[in-house]
């Protein structure tokens, strides 16, 4: 286990004290900065195929809503070590994630299909329905709007007598708004079992980070709510599993919810919608270049022995036959399916919602 984060009142006092240096395990070089690693080269090698994935699907989405087959898509290329970290301290056969919209590489990893990823850029209703078994809520585009939700889960969890956790994910813009603060406070009351994760990319669209908020950290808005927050570098797939292992075993205990902020950075656009050029200083994106968990996590694998060109194109073409065969498929599946989006609103139809889906199946169907 990971010493510098033993105790619950070293996880606040570590985000106040120290603003600028986020918690770490491996440096930028792929250093490691502890004795014992605490992920296996195997599991640290599942890590990072999950971050290529979503990357690659990233990249393949933008390609494909240039091309006018997807709807406006937001990635999340840069952020992946955030999602996946946290996804690798969860027990995906009973914990929840809660995304908000650039998270595939986590979701991916927790279990979503691949297929449902790319219905839900086309546009489907069938990208939102999650299939059985798989503990996660649908891509949330209202900022904060699914940090609530979250926490009912979490509290439902616990409510129930269980011990299963959620973690929930939004970037630091979302922690101006209410919908951050009012769940927050719940959970901090309740004791829900979850786990707020902040991306802090440092833009909320145009926004910086700051003119976004005057708290030193976003680690430590979680105090005044008695609940302890940590700032962790999140590009350190180590720091983000190590702090969330450490949150998870809280919740799990009983001891309630934990605020991690990883301190991240956005490498590709904010969405498709998105000239980010026309606010972003250039040398910023260089400056993060080179801190990219992908790099950071391939130095350290390459001093292992565990890394090498051949290793990297296995890896690379495995990922992309799998990409190709989800992508033929999506495409498969008829695009008319706007009755379906009317099938999931209550666990059981009303009668209105049962006559207005014959009525558009009939329309399909004409
Ligand atoms: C409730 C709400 N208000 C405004 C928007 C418009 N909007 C979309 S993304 C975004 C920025 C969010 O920034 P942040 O929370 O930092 O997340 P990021 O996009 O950087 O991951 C805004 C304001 C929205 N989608 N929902």
């Amino acid at each position: 286990m990971v010493q510098p984060i033993e105790t619950h009142q070293q996880l606040y006092t570590f985000a106040i004290d120290n603003p600028s240096e986020p918690f770490q395990l491996l440096d930028q070089a792929g250093n490691l900065l502890t004795d014992t690693p605490p992920l296996s080269d195997e599991a640290t090698l599942k890590g990072l195929r999950a971050i290529l994935l979503g990357r690659r699907f990233d990249e393949l989405c933008i390609n494909l809503q240039r091309r006018g087959l997807m709807v406006t898509f937001a990635p999340g290329i840069g952020q992946e070590a955030c999602t996946v970290g946290s996804v690798m301290a969860l027990d995906s056969s009973r914990d929840w994630f809660v995304p908000q919209y650039r998270e595939a590489a986590g979701q991916l990893l927790h279990g979503s299909p691949l297929v449902t990823n790319f219905l839900w850029h086309m546009g489907s209703p069938l990208g939102f329905y999650i299939p059985d078994g798989v503990r996660m809520l649908p891509f949330q585009a209202g900022v904060a709007g699914q940090i609530s939700h979250a926490v009912g889960l979490a509290w439902g969890s616990k409510l129930q007598g269980k011990t299963d956790v959620a973690v929930v994910h939004f970037g630091e813009g979302a922690t101006s708004q209410g919908d951050f603060y009012e769940p927050l406070n719940l959970a901090g009351v309740v004791k829900a079992p979850v786990i707020f994760f902040c991306q802090n990319n440092n833009w909320a669209i145009s926004t910086p980070r700051h003119l976004q908020t005057a708290a030193q950290t976003i680690a430590q808005k979680g105090v005044a709510a008695g609940v302890p927050g940590i700032q962790v570098d999140g590009n350190d797939l180590f720091a983000v599993y190590a702090a969330t292992c450490h949150a998870v075993e809280r919740a799990r205990r009983g001891d309630g919810p934990t605020l991690i902020e990883g301190v991240t950075y956005r490498l590709g656009i904010h969405t498709t919608a998105d000239d980010s050029s026309r606010y972003e200083p250039p040398e910023f994106k260089e400056q993060w270049r080179d801190r990219d968990p992908v790099l950071r996590l391939q130095r350290y694998l390459e001093r292992r022995g565990k890394w090498n060109e051949a290793v990297a194109q296995a890896m690379e073409a495995d990922i992309k036959a799998q990409l190709d065969a989800a992508w033929e498929e999506a495409q498969r599946v008829p695009a008319s399916q706007t009755a379906e989006s009317l099938t999931h609103v209550f666990a059981e139809m009303t009668p209105r919602l049962r006559r207005q889906r014959d009525e558009l199946k009939g329309d399909a169907d004409a």
